[in-house]
């Protein structure tokens, strides 16, 4: 593949399908979130080395019947510099948690901040998976909102906090319809600007 060309040129898009891809420190629960998202079944993982693409309905509100294409991609440190090239040209971006890792909070506030950061992911809405709520010991959102730095950035980036458990499905189709609805708040607002500009 070409140097300027990424996964997601390659692939035909579906008319209305919206691109996501799925981030996180590995071990975080994206697979078991991809695949309880799809399946609406458990199934066990093995580490991803590379990344897995499905095709995901959302179930509830606004986001009922809109496909989802969703780009899991494996989150061990060897693999994280591949993200840029899945995030190019996305519409929204699944930040995975896991919400009982105190000790590797640090590790994955800088891998969001670098992924919130970067100047061509300017203005993706975030949706951060507070994964693995069923364990004892789960962090809430309020207090993820404050260790990860979101609540530092400034107004122009729109971000939410989802308390999930990929294992059950809990949580999983409430954030995609909250990813929808920030997808839809960032086209108007850009159409806005735009008529501003005229
Ligand atoms: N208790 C609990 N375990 C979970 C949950 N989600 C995932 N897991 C477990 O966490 C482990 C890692 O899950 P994966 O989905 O493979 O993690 P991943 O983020 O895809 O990891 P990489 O592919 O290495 O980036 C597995 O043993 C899962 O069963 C959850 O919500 N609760
Ligand atoms: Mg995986």
């Amino acid at each position: 593949m070409g140097k300027n060309t990424s996964l997601l040129d390659a692939l035909p898009s579906g008319q209305g399908t919206l691109h996501v891809v799925m981030l996180g420190l590995d071990s975080a629960g994206k697979t078991t979130a991809l695949y309880r998202l799809k399946f609406d079944q458990y199934l066990n993982t093995v580490p991803t080395i590379g990344f897995n693409c499905e095709k995901v309905k959302g179930m509830m509100g606004k986001a009922k019947g809109i496909n989802f294409l969703v780009w899991d991609v494996g989150g061990q440190e060897k693999l994280r510099p591949l993200w840029k090239s899945y995030t190019r040209c996305t519409d929204g971006i699944v930040f995975v948690l896991d919400s009982v890792d105190v000790e590797r909070m640090e590790e994955a506030k800088m891998e969001l901040m670098r992924t919130v950061k970067a100047p061509e992911n300017s203005g993706v809405p975030i949706l951060v998976l507070a994964n693995k709520q069923d364990l004892p010991g789960a962090r809430e959102p309020r207090e993820l909102e404050k260790l990860l730095g979101l609540t530092e950035l400034s107004n122009g980036h729109l971000w939410h906090v989802q308390p999930a458990c990929a294992i059950t499905g809990d949580g999983l189709q409430e954030g995609l319809e909250v990813l929808y609805e920030m997808i839809l708040k960032r086209r108007k607002l850009a159409k806005m600007s735009k008529k501003k500009t005229r």
